[in-house]
């Protein structure tokens, strides 16, 4: 898959995934991550690319010519369903479910607005989705951007390995991961669960069933609600 991220701040983005398992399935071809730097499509020498607000108040708006321009720029290498998603708060909220949706495309253009925002005419004109993560406000879209692409790519084949995929269920059947142990068997005084000592396969199975039900009642009832 495909992502083109259209930012004032590419380094964000790619410094941000250029880590552990996506920074392996960029290299091995897996997924692409292609930022476009929107000041590159500035038409003025100081590279300005926003602009006071018709009708007054504060901050600054980007304007819609140089994010167009950025996204012309790339429109030759997009497939034809290609989604162009807005990163605001103003969006639906992302959810595993979204991200499930995503992940079976072939590319994706993720669009990070800053200041007060940008000019609604180049949103009419080439946003497909506005997606937000959460009711709270960010300084600008690139940490939301990041945190869709990480959740999306973790999706395609082979992102994950075996072991990786296998924490995958968690969200997916609405239900929070057990808690896990490692060694040493006793830490400051905390004794690991004894079941899972015990070598019997169906009990422990059976014990982190219930502990993903009691924890998902405990800490997001919300969550069983759905299932
Ligand atoms: Cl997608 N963008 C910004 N700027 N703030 C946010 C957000 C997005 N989602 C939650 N807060």
């Amino acid at each position: 898959m495909k992502f083109y991220v259209l930012t004032l701040f590419t380094d964000m983005i790619k410094d941000g995934l250029s880590h552990s398992i996506i920074k392996r399935a960029c290299d091995e071809g897996i997924i692409s991550i292609e930022t476009i730097d929107i000041r590159d499509f500035a038409k003025n020498k100081h590279r300005h690319v926003d602009d006071y607000p018709y009708g007054g108040g504060a901050g600054m708006v980007m304007q819609a010519q140089p994010v167009y321009d950025a996204y012309m720029s790339i429109k030759h290498k997009l497939s034809e369903n290609c989604p162009v998603v807005y990163m605001t708060p103003q969006g639906k909220t992302f959810d595993q479910r979204k991200a499930e949706s995503l992940s079976k495309l072939e590319d994706m253009v993720i669009l990070c607005g800053h200041y007060e925002g940008i000019d609604e005419r180049v949103i009419e004109e080439i946003v497909t989705d506005e997606v937000s993560i959460g009711d709270f406000v960010l300084t600008g879209g690139e940490l939301a951007a990041m945190t869709v692409i990480d959740a999306v790519a973790r999706l395609i084949p082979g992102v994950l390995n075996k072991e990786e995929s296998f924490m995958d269920e968690s969200f997916t059947d609405n239900l929070l991961e057990y808690p896990q142990y490692t060694r040493p068997a006793e830490f400051m005084g905390r004794k690991v669960p004894d079941v899972l000592l015990s070598g019997h396969h169906k009990n422990i199975e059976k014990w982190r069933k219930e502990q993903a039900y009691e924890r998902t009642l405990k800490k997001r009832p919300d969550l069983l609600s759905k299932k």
